[in-house]
């Protein structure tokens, strides 16, 4: 294991895991690094859940309330709640056994906004901070940190935290140092003065996290790649989707409302998000930069080709072919990528100032564009509403797209009304499936209804869209948005019941 710790008084507090981990109490509030799966703390958490697990076994209890900058891995979430070690978690999450658990009802979950997770912590309303676990790839001989593959929520927890444990990973590459921008101009308002980011690219802060070495309780050293899944080749429905957004932004130049290289490009998690890229990439464009949150396979093989010339972001979320590719190239990518905090990756004020592109998968929409990104038929969720949100209120077009359909056609991705809503029909100007794309931008919502049934909904489930609106219209002639209230649902209630949409 090579020696990244340069630093003689936080060497002086290296120790295993087990020791580490022993430091975290019941009962604590801890901010752990980790963001789609990429920078989280690959041992202490492990260490950890053994932990949590013996005490159970003498019948203590032992949970924690548990923050992170996003999803982590089964090593982090999934291990500790496996145990029960988990009894409050915030926000995004994916891990499949976290996620069983949220929905028995055994975790409470607060999906929150991943770009106000840093400034509610500061502003108090998520308690004392009492401890920090954080994956760096090296410590400076001036103590300084180099980040690891995200950057999330890191410099909050670390300024924060009463204490602080900090995992050394050399598996981590070495060519990660300078690619990031770890801006310490953030205040609290009043105060707050406006962030000096105009461009992408801009670098306003420093290469490094700062901690305080007096809060330093542990060092870990780690040597293990992070554990991320591969994605699926682009499906024909995906490369579909991909031709109508790439059309779309084609009209959206010759009306003269975009540039031939858009604007900065903000592209969600998923296969679907992924396969859009790939299909921006066939679509002839050059010369275009991302202000987006996570940079996963298919935005890394747009930088390596030069379609994007430049992308900011907090965190890498590749498969291991990505992070091959990422490892062999890295000084291409480390003059071309830029990591920066999640709280100004995904700051609104940013995104509205430079006019971000957002593109997220969703679960379904409804009729007049309220798109559910988050649950399943209203109550079980999925992950969570990530930075979505942040990108989609805020940026200059805002597009949402999924298959028509789910569960092979058992599930219509347009519904007359959605489940849960997690961005409102103000905050939603494209949705996009296979079927086609609707654009909702100054439309009133029996527009938006009409364009959404005709373009996006699945032949299978046109007609009883139509039918539904035609029938909502006839109910009440003249309103505004109408609506069949005891019907409106009624397609989730079938499919729970029956596992089908259709009657
Ligand atoms: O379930 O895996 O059991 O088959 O949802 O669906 O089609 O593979 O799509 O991977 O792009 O994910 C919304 C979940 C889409 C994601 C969501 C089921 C479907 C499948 C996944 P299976 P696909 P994707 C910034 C942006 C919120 C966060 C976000 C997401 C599974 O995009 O989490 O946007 N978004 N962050 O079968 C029931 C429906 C369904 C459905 C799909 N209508 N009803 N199940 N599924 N539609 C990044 C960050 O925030 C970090």
């Amino acid at each position: 294991m090579e020696n990244r710790i340069h630093n003689s008084y936080l060497a002086s507090k290296v120790m295993s895991a087990d020791q580490a981990a022993a430091q975290i109490l019941p009962g604590m509030t801890v901010g752990m690094s980790g963001f789609t799966g990429s920078g989280y703390p690959k041992a202490v958490p492990l260490a950890l859940a053994a932990q949590i697990e013996s005490a159970h076994a003498r019948g203590e209890s032992f949970a924690l309330k548990l923050l992170t900058g996003a999803s982590t891995a089964p090593e982090l979430d999934g291990a500790l709640a496996k145990v029960g070690g988990i009894d409050f978690r915030l926000p995004y999450q994916s891990d499949p056994d976290l996620r069983t658990r949220i929905n028995r009802g055994e975790i409470e979950y607060m999906d929150i906004h991943l770009g106000q997770v840093a400034q509610y912590t500061w502003f108090g309303f998520l308690g004392k901070l009492d401890m920090a676990v954080v994956e760096v790839s090296a410590i400076l001989p001036d103590g300084r940190l180099v980040p690891s593959t995200s950057v999330g929520n890191n410099k909050t927890w670390l300024d924060l935290a009463d204490k602080v444990i900090i995992e050394v990973n050399s598996a981590q590459p070495a060519g990660l140092d300078g690619m990031h921008d770890i801006y310490y101009g953030t205040a609290l308002p009043p105060e707050r003065k406006p962030i000096p980011l105009t461009g992408p690219d801009d670098r306003i802060g420093e290469p490094y996290l700062r901690v305080d070495p007096a809060k330093v309780v542990a060092v870990v050293e780690t040597h293990g790649p992070d554990r991320l899944g591969r994605f699926s080749p682009p499906d024909e429905s995906s490369i579909q989707i991909a031709n109508h957004l790439v059309e779309f932004f084609r009209h959206e130049i010759a009306m003269g409302r975009l540039g031939e290289q858009l604007l900065p490009l903000q592209s969600g998690v998923g296969n679907i998000a992924n396969a859009v890229l790939s299909g921006l990439r066939d679509g002839g464009f050059e010369g275009l930069t991302a202000f987006t949150e996570v940079i996963q396979d298919g935005m890394l093989d747009l930088i390596r080709t030069d379609t994007i010339r430049r992308a900011s972001a907090t965190a890498l979320s590749l498969s291991p072919e990505g992070v091959e590719e990422f490892g062999r190239n890295i000084e291409h990518y480390r003059s071309r990528i830029v990591l920066r905090p999640q709280e100004i990756s995904n700051h609104a004020e940013l995104v509205r100032r430079l006019g971000c592109i957002a593109i997220n998968g969703m679960v379904e929409a409804d009729i007049y564009g309220n798109v559910n990104s988050t649950h399943v038929a209203g109550s079980s969720i999925i992950n969570g509403i990530g930075g979505s949100g942040d990108f989609a209120r805020n940026g200059f077009l805002s597009c949402f797209v999924t298959p028509s359909t789910a569960k092979n056609g058992a599930i219509s991705c347009i519904v007359p009304m959605v489940s849960h809503v997690d961005h409102t029909e103000h905050d939603v100007a494209v949705v996009v499936t296979e079927q086609g794309l609707a654009d909702l931008r100054g439309l009133s919502p029996k527009q938006r209804a009409r364009a959404v049934i005709n373009n996006c909904a699945h032949p299978d489930y046109r007609p009883l869209l139509q039918d539904y609106f035609e029938r909502a219209l006839r109910a009440s002639p003249g309103k505004h948005t109408p609506h069949l209230l005891g019907e409106a649902l009624s397609w989730h209630e079938r499919f729970v019941a029956s596992g089908h949409m259709k009657p």
